[in-house]
């Protein structure tokens, strides 16, 4: 990066509650923070209201300043880019910024599922794209409005094996709780499990959380032998047991919780399937591995889509 600690910059590319979350964490924490929006409107709409967001904690209030900027704009180069998109934009939201990424720049991907972070991967090769599993829970009320609702954690790592860059060793845990990991994949994987085990009944019941192995009923365990066969396959190293017991805990931590998928169809929004459920399937058919539940499941979610009038990928 060629630059100091004391001159970094970091970008976030992505005006969602993820990427307002960070936004706000790191400006708060006095780092140099610029928000990348989509474009001329959302920038207009972001000057005309101060440049500055809400971000509400616990019983905290506070009114943060925010730079932001469109993608376009030529002159500043990023070394740092927090990509915070939903997953299905993630490639289109980074070729949007090519031009400005830095040769040995970081990328940060906060995307849900999988699929996304191997294709910037397979894009960015002079760049060092870092993939992210997150806990934290954010929603907006209103535009330019956060609220952080969950504390969660920030699993990051490098899949190429590559160390911990020294900027993130930078960010005080105390402003983001970020944990290195050795193995991203298999904590990906495991996050995707959680994903397909949850949100596929949640949207398919309109349910919370916590109602899903009552509606999935007989079938649950099945489904989650399928996906711990998958994890096996792919070496991500945790027993059966260990995974039936990680998805009951995440499943009663957020009983009372809309999973993402479901309150993308509430709010009528593309859903991430095609990188939950359908990349899951995907790698299941090219392993040669049979997740017949698992297929059903996502060829019901894409049925139940349609039916909605929803992208059915
Ligand atoms: O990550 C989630 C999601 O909603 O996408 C879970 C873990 C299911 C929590 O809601």
């Amino acid at each position: 990066m060629g630059r100091s600690r004391g001159l970094s910059v970091f970008h976030v590319l992505g005006g969602g509650s993820l990427g307002l979350l960070w936004a706000a964490r790191l400006a708060e924490a006095g780092t140099d923070v610029r928000l990348i929006l989509r474009d001329a409107q959302a920038l207009q709409a972001w000057k005309a209201a101060g440049s500055s967001i809400l971000f509400e904690q616990a019983s905290k209030r506070s009114r943060i300043a925010l730079q932001a900027q469109l993608a376009d704009e030529s002159g500043e180069p990023i070394d740092i880019l927090i990509l915070a998109t939903k997953a299905y934009s993630a490639q289109s939201a980074l070729h949007s910024v090519a031009q400005r990424l830095q040769q040995n720049a970081s990328i940060l991907m906060l995307q849900n599922g999988m699929g996304s972070q191997q294709a910037a991967s397979r894009t960015f090769v002079q760049q060092q794209v870092l993939y992210a599993s997150v806990t934290d829970g954010a929603w907006m009320p209103a535009p330019r409005h956060v609220i952080w609702a969950g504390q969660g954690q920030t699993q990051i790592g490098d899949p190429s094996g590559a160390d911990c860059p020294q900027w993130l060793k930078h960010i005080d845990q105390q402003t983001i709780n970020w944990q290195w990991h050795t193995d991203i994949l298999a904590v990906l994987w495991q996050k995707l499990a959680v994903n397909c085990a949850i949100n596929p009944y949640t949207a398919l019941y309109d349910c919370d959380n916590g109602q899903v192995p009552t509606r999935a009923g007989a079938q649950f365990p099945r489904l989650i032998d399928e996906l711990h066969s998958l994890l096996e396959r792919q070496g991500a190293n945790v027993t059966r047991a260990e995974l039936g017991n990680y998805i009951d805990q995440v499943i009663t931590r957020t009983a009372v919780n809309s999973s993402s998928m479901r309150q993308d169809i509430h709010a009528r929004r593309r859903t991430e399937i095609s990188y939950i459920t359908g990349y899951a399937c995907e790698v299941a058919h090219q392993a040669g591995l049979a997740t017949p539940l698992l297929d059903q499941l996502h060829g019901a979610l894409k049925t139940h889509l349609a039916t909605l009038g929803l992208p059915p990928d």
